[in-house]
Parts: C-alpha cells; sequence; structure tokens
C-alpha cells in the first residue's frame, strides 16, 4: 500500500500573550497549505521557495488578512520532522494564533497530536527514541547541568553508548551462533574465559549507566526534602530563608507550625521541593498532634531530610530520639542558631549522622555550605552532563532487563552450560537495548513515549 502521511498543524508556542507565536505546518502539502493562507510581501511564492529560508508577508482567512507573519520554509529532509515543514511566526496573541491554526487547518492540514512533530522526527530516522525523550528533558530543564544533560542526550550520547553495547552483544550472538551452528567449519574458537571477559565489560557498562540514574534524575526532578525537628529549633525560619520569601510563620512560641508548608527552590543547581512541619514532641493538643502526625509521615517519604538542632542549646532527648530515626536516610543536621553562643555539644551527634552543617537561619550565614552539603550528600558533584545519562524510568528498565539477562548469559558460561544457552540469554538482552534508543520498540510502546509530550513539540 502507498501510504502518505497527513500533513499535521499545531501552534508551536504556549497560549498567551507573547512577542510572537508559532505555527507549525509538517507534511507533504506543508508547502501548499500555507501558501493557501499566506500573501507574500515580495511576490515570491512559497512553493518556489527553497529550504531555510524566511518570507515576509500576511496571512488571511475567508474574511480577509488578518496578520502580519514571517514564514520559514524547510524542505525535506532538511527539517525538525524530516518533512517539508513551514513555521508561521504570528504576533503572539491567543486570538491571532488560534485564527491562524484555523486558517491551516481550512486548508487541508489535521490537527497535530501530542508530541506528533517529534514523533515523525523519530520515524523519519532523524533522531532515536532515547534522543527524542531528551527532547522532552530539555523544555522541562530548571538548571544549567540539567539542560546541559539534557542536550547531551538530545545530541545522542546516551544512543550511542548504548548501540556500542548492542554492537557487541550482536556481534558475540552472532558468532556464538555460527560456531554453534557449524562446528566443523574453520573458524576461531570460543574460549569460555574470553566471552565471559566480554560479557563482564558490557555488563559493568549496563551497571554504571544504572548507576548515574538516580543523581541524573535528581538533576531533572528535583528532590523531596522534609525539613524536621523539634518545636522552636527555627525550621520555619530556615524555610524561609531557602524560599528567599516569608512563607512559614515563625513565632517564638514552640509549636508554631501545625501545617505542612511546602514550596519549591532552587538550591545551587537542585530543585529542592521543601516541606516545612510541624515541631515532633509529644503533646496533648490534638491540632499539633495531627502536625506532629503529619511531619512524621514526611520524614518517611522524603528523599532529603533537613534535620535542624537548636545550636545554642544542650542537645535534648528528643534531638537524639530523632536523629535515631534518621538511620539510612540521606539526611544533613543543620545545626542552626549559629549567630548565638554554642552550647550543644557535637561530639555526641558523632555516629548518629554522617554530615553536619553550622548555619544561622535568621542572618542567613553558612546557607552556602549547606547548598553544597546537599549537592555533595546527593552525589550530584560526581555527575557528568556531557557523559550518557538515563533519562527516565522507560530507559531503566530497559537497562535492568539488559544487564540481568547478561548476569545469567554470565553465569551461564561460568557453570559451563552449552553455548546455545548462553546464545539465548544474549538475544534477551540485546532485545531491551534495540527498544530503549528504539531502534527496535514495537507501536505500543513508541506511542507511550510521545502520549507524554506536549502538543505542538
Ligand atoms: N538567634 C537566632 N534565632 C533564630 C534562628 N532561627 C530561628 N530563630 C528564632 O527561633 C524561634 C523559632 O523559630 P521558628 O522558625 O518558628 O522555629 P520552628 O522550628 O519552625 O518552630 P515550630 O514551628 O514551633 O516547630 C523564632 O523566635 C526565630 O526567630 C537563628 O538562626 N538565630
Ligand atoms: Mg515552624
Amino acid at each position: 500500500m502507498n501510504w502518505q502521511p497527513s500533513t499535521i498543524a499545531a501552534i508551536a508556542t504556549p497560549l498567551g500573550v507573547g512577542g510572537i507565536g508559532v505555527i507549525r505546518i509538517s507534511g507533504p502539502d506543508a508547502v501548499q497549505t500555507a501558501e493557501a493562507i499566506f500573501s507574500p510581501a515580495g511576490g515570491k511564492a512559497l512553493s518556489s521557495s527553497r529550504g531555510y529560508t524566511a518570507h515576509y508577508g500576511r496571512l488571511h482567512d475567508q474574511d480577509g488578512d488578518f496578520d502580519e507573519v514571517v514564514a520559514t520554509v524547510f524542505r525535506a529532509p532538511r527539517s525538525y520532522t524530516g518533512e517539508d515543514v513551514v513555521e508561521l511566526s504570528c504576533h503572539g496573541g491567543m486570538y491571532l494564533v488560534q485564527r491562524a491554526l484555523r486558517a491551516a487547518l481550512d486548508h487541508g492540514a489535521v490537527l497535530a497530536q501530542p508530541g506528533e512533530f517529534t514523533k515523525r522526527a523519530y520515524l523519519n530516522g532523524k533522531v532515536s527514541l532515547a534522543q527524542a525523550e531528551s527532547v522532552m528533558d530539555l523544555i522541562g530543564a530548571s538548571g544549567r547541568q540539567a539542560a546541559r544533560a539534557a542536550l547531551a542526550g538530545r545530541d545522542g550520547v546516551l544512543s550511542r553508548k548504548i548501540d556500542g553495547i548492542a554492537e557487541t552483544l550482536i556481534d558475540l550472538a552472532a558468532h556464538l551462533a555460527a560456531w554453534n551452528d557449524y562446528p566443523d567449519e574453520d573458524m576461531e574458537s570460543v574460549e569460555p574465559a574470553s566471552l565471559a571477559a566480554a560479557l563482564r565489560r558490557s555488563l559493568s557498562e549496563c551497571r554504571a549507566l544504572l548507576g548515574s540514574y538516580d543523581a541524573g534524575r535528581i538533576l531533572r526532578e528535583g528532590v523531596d526534602t522534609a525539613i524536621i525537628g523539634r518545636p522552636n529549633v527555627g525550621k520555619s525560619t530556615l524555610m524561609n530563608l531557602l524560599a528567599g520569601t516569608q512563607k512559614s510563620i515563625v513565632t517564638a512560641i514552640p509549636g508554631t507550625t501545625r501545617d505542612v508548608v511546602e514550596e519549591t527552590v532552587r538550591a545551587g543547581e537542585i530543585v529542592l521541593r521543601l516541606a516545612d512541619t510541624a515541631g515532633i514532641r509529644d503533646t496533648d493538643d490534638p491540632v499539633e498532634q495531627a502536625g506532629v502526625a503529619l511531619a512524621r509521615r514526611r520524614l518517611e517519604s522524603a528523599q532529603l531530610v533537613l534535620a535542624v538542632l537548636d545550636r545554642s542549646e544542650p542537645l535534648g532527648e528528643g534531638d537524639l530520639s530523632l536523629l535515631s530515626e534518621l538511620d539510612g536516610r540521606p539526611a544533613i543536621a543543620v545545626l542552626n542558631k549559629s549567630d548565638l553562643p554554642a552550647q550543644l555539644d557535637e561530639n555526641r551527634l558523632r555516629g548518629l549522622v554522617s554530615r553536619t552543617v553550622e548555619i544561622s537561619a535568621r542572618t542567613g550565614e553558612g546557607a552556602e555550605s549547606l547548598v553544597r552539603a546537599i549537592a555533595d550528600l546527593l552525589h550530584l558533584s560526581d555527575v557528568d552532563p556531557a557523559a550518557p545519562l538515563l533519562a527516565n524510568e522507560r530507559q531503566r528498565g530497559c537497562l535492568q532487563k539488559a544487564a540481568a539477562a547478561l548476569e545469567e548469559a554470565l553465569r551461564a558460561v561460568e557453570s559451563g552450560v552449552t553455548l546455545d544457552a548462553v546464545t539465548v540469554c544474549l538475544d534477551e538482552a540485546i532485545g531491551p537495548l534495540l527498544e530503549l534508543t528504539g531502534r527496535k520498540a514495537s507501536d505500543a510502546v513508541v506511542d507511550a513515549v510521545f502520549a507524554q509530550f506536549c502538543v505542538g513539540k
């Protein structure tokens, strides 16, 4: 069957008032559709224009001219989607962009599905599936390192790495299969020791990628952070310092905070989703009890705990029992009120918490060391944003499957099982790697990936 893709159109910029608003049209009839609604000021028709050219003119529909625009023409395959593309840069008013879109839809284009432009880029071989996913990370990047990592992914750093591992395994499997099927041929024999060594190398490459996943994810998504501690130690003051604004009520009365107060802040390269909580203590006040229960829940689920202590007081029983609950969690003891004379015996903290930072939440002194301590604790300083990084759960799932199959293959070799059993394991490792980059992904996987995109991308 001679299937022709449709020509699609969508608003590519956010809906709202802005300097420009862009309509993107892509497909075999993109230029024709644009031409039907665009009158060039210079007289040169879009249909006779080459790629990478921009044209000034007016947009019209059946009611007449309604905007002056710049039409940018891209010719297949040198465009984002790999098809003919025209982008119409209108004035960025909601009414104008929607009218321009409607005009395009009235002249042969259909409304694009979420992610359909990028999906076409993938289907036309412009990007791998993993590269396409990085496009979304680029759009969502919240900081310098996250943006750099996303751009590296967009450039195909991860795809090339995964392809490399897959190629090695494919060669290995082919050699094994040939040797197994034609034992009489004059072929280099497969030594179990060198086979095991090759498997181990691929496995450790997979494991290294899996190992950097958490740090990469924190860079992309930020980290759920609970500020906890006894009443009155300065949790809310710390919250306000990090938020740069008066989010939480601060008073000298213990038990001020009851509800969980939330704010998302940037601390250096990291996005912290902060939760300021009620001071934890035994109390008869039912309202405060409810607050304490909420605080404990946050402590349980947090990815990072800032355990605040009042350094101007001796360590109390309440502090100690709270610190003992931190065991095994990523936590930093924040020794607050450093502007006051110290009473707290830091030696008693040894063994209870691995990291301490002195700070005055009131004056802001020590805030930078806190940010550094957080980056250290989450291993963000080790992340090389230019290195291959897994971008999401889908990619991680694929790599975990591949690693498990490689472990299985290695066990098979080491226990001297027949080589065709090893070949089966190798196939099981190769499949998920090809799925990760999209070289061999089912329609369902591809659809699921692009369903997460926004319209116009
Ligand atoms: N000198 C000094 N006082 C501070 C500092 N941080 C907080 N305080 C004071 O300590 C008191 C309690 O501060 P909050 O931030 O409300 O303490 P909290 O831990 O949120 O208290 P609860 O919500 O009751 O659990 C207030 O009087 C603050 O001004 C600090 O760094 N130095
Ligand atoms: Mg408070």
